[in-house]
């Protein structure tokens, strides 16, 4: 685990390695003119918070010192897989969403809430503020209950818990959980949640951290550029496009379709974060409307 001083030097390594101090300061002006609040909402896939922490946090504690406090969702799929097994209950998806019983959902709260600590404390111990929310953001239905189980669609976002941790300058790390009126915990799914924050808050950065760095192409080559007006139905049709990427893409053009033209959505890995956010030539892949 990184100490804060470590995080600095990681950084400022990182940043000098790929950017002038020239370019890097022009996206700083930039983005000090925009509403803080509302800079970007980073969605963050469990297997990135198994395998990457420390080059999130990192990250995600550089944003915060340079007063861009982002505003972060995550998932705990990989997590949930293990535990669920382990508690020796079978996984069973329909259409990459995970069927949820009430049995699985007791281990689904247990392990989003130990998923959600373990990146506040690791962003706490790396010198950032970050404020943990796993309840009170996400109002749900339920998606389909005969199909899925106890599975959310998200039908409100209640932004107060958010304001409250960026009035304070701390990170507002949110678990995807939903609940219904009547009290009824849901698993909804992170991406979805992503989502609906994003509509929200509409910010004007949303990036999607993934343990890939962005989309594959059939020989397992980052894609840096998709354009979904001209090559969206194209990609679709690939066979090598699989089950998560496909409705990863799904849902970024479903998003996308509600915002501003100019909106665009960043599928990178943690440690390139910065190279996306303060450089010309980015990282990962860049998916505009
Ligand atoms: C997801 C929630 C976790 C998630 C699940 O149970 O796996 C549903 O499928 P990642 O790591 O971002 O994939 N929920 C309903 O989405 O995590």
């Amino acid at each position: 685990m990184q100490t804060h001083q470590q995080t600095r030097q990681t950084i400022v390594r990182l940043l000098s390695s790929m950017a002038s101090a020239k370019e890097i300061s022009q996206y700083l002006k930039r983005f000090s003119q925009l509403d803080a609040k509302r800079f970007a909402v980073v969605k963050v896939g469990g297997a990135v918070l198994r395998d990457d922490l420390d080059a999130l946090t990192s990250s995600l504690a550089f944003l915060q010192e340079v007063g861009l406090t982002p505003i972060v969702v995550h998932g705990a799929g990989p997590q949930l897989d293990a535990q669920l097994s382990q508690a020796g209950i079978e996984k069973r998806t329909v259409d990459g969403l995970r069927v949820t019983s009430p049995d699985a959902l007791a281990v689904v709260r247990r392990v989003f809430q130990a998923s959600n600590l373990r990146l506040v404390e690791a962003l706490q111990r790396a010198g950032a503020r970050a404020t943990s929310i796993t309840g009170g953001v996400f109002e749900a239905g339920f998606l389909d209950r005969d199909t899925f189980g106890l599975v959310g669609r998200i039908e409100r976002v209640d932004l107060s818990p958010i304001e409250a941790s960026l009035q304070a300058g701390s990170i507002p790390v949110i678990a995807s959980l939903g609940e219904t009126p009547g009290g009824q915990i849901l698993n909804v799914n992170a991406d979805f949640a992503a989502n609906a924050l994003v509509e929200a808050v509409q910010p004007y950065k949303i990036i999607f951290l993934t343990g890939t760095g962005g989309l594959l192409d059939a020989e397992g080559a980052l894609i840096d550029s998709i354009n979904l007006s001209t090559e969206y139905e194209q990609l679709m049709q690939q066979p090598w496009l699989n089950g998560g990427m496909r409705l990863k893409l799904e849902q970024i053009k479903t998003l996308l379709d509600g915002l501003p033209l100019a909106s665009s959505v960043s599928i990178t890995r943690p440690a390139d974060l910065a190279k996306e956010l303060f450089t010309h030539t980015g990282s990962g892949t860049l998916v505009r409307r």
